[in-house]
């Protein structure tokens, strides 16, 4: 049976709790945010994250629901859910397992995921968020990010996946302990969006670490005659540079990066161009608390009131760079 509700093979919704879909064979997943990182193998589809929401004050639910009805499983440390359309799934994983090496966890969890994804007959990734503490914290000089870029190109380059198929993604670093890693794919590619305004990330030059980050600025999926964007988490980079010490300044700046990337996609999203409240969910990393007030103030004054929002407390890859925003548009066309 179809869900009626659904018109696409997944839609993303972000709601307080008590509007929130009760969990039926239609959801892919669901997530609730808070203080720590809790997985159920049993319940594949119900995660929570381990980022502190700081606003909204009332609790927030995302949810993501299939046209088609879901199957669910855990396998060898990928826990994942999908429909006949689109596949779902995580991994979250205990670093101590690992003596603490980053570069070592990453490498093991994207084997586990591309295994996965390949096994069940989706053998495109469309979007992946990683998320792990201590994320500036370094080991014979290198920081655990960049361990981690280490870590997920081994495991990359292991299956030959080329730039031309790299992922949208997040990097945030948390305050709870574990590797958490999520992900979309499907079983046709979406299109990879570069952003004019910014040197790819896998080209970054070598400063920034021995290992460019392995993601794309944005997944541009088609599903039959619609479409729907990924964008990663997107911060105040131009070039490959990070820019300006204040967060209301770098705020404008990942205003134009998003703006730059929405038009780049043009012309299937051109209808989002015209009206980026259309856009499902913008979920902002803020990494000093104290911020959010400040980048709250700004962006309210700048984003169409009916865009949900929801901010959560992370730190953004690079020590300069105070916020970081990423944005889906995969709702109810
Ligand atoms: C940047 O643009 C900011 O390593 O997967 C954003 C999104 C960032 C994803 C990743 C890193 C990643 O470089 C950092």
């Amino acid at each position: 049976m179809l869900n009626p509700s659904v018109d696409s093979p997944i839609q993303i919704h972000l709601q307080p709790a008590d509007q929130a879909p009760a969990v039926d064979e239609f959801t892919l997943a669901q997530f609730t945010f808070g203080e720590e990182m809790y997985t159920q193998p049993e319940a594949p589809s119900l995660l929570r994250l381990g980022l502190k929401p700081l606003a909204p004050v009332h609790t927030q639910i995302e949810t993501w629901r299939c046209a088609q009805p879901v199957q669910r499983g855990f396998e060898q440390d990928v826990g994942y859910a999908h429909s006949s359309e689109i596949l779902f799934g995580w991994t979250h994983l205990d670093e101590a397992c690992f003596d603490d090496d980053m570069e070592k966890a990453a490498e093991y969890a994207y084997e586990r995921i591309m295994q996965l994804h390949r096994d069940k007959g989706f053998a495109h990734l469309l979007r992946i968020w990683n998320y792990f503490p201590r994320l500036h914290e370094e080991r014979d000089g290198l920081d655990r990010y960049q361990l981690f870029c280490l870590g997920r190109h081994r495991a990359l380059e292991r299956v030959a996946l080329t730039e031309g198929a790299l992922p949208a993604a997040t990097a945030i670093g948390t305050h709870t302990p574990g590797l958490m890693i999520y992900f979309l794919a499907g079983r046709e590619p979406g299109r990879q969006i570069e952003n004019p305004r910014q040197v790819s990330a896998f080209h970054y030059p070598r400063r920034y670490g021995p290992k460019s980050p392995s993601f794309s600025r944005a997944t541009l999926k088609h599903w039959g005659e619609k479409a729907q964007l990924y964008i990663s988490g997107t911060a105040s980079i131009v070039g490959h540079k990070s820019l300006h010490m204040d967060v209301r300044a770098q705020l404008d700046e990942i205003l134009a990066n998003l703006s730059s990337l929405i038009k780049a996609s043009e012309p299937d999203l051109a209808h989002l161009q015209q009206d980026p409240a259309r856009l499902s969910l913008l979920k902002v990393y803020v990494r000093h608390a104290k911020d959010l007030e400040l980048v709250q103030q700004h962006l309210q004054s700048r984003l169409s009131q009916s865009l949900p929002v929801l901010y959560l407390e992370g730190d953004v890859c690079r020590e300069d760079l105070l916020v970081e925003i990423e944005g889906l548009y995969a709702g109810t066309t």
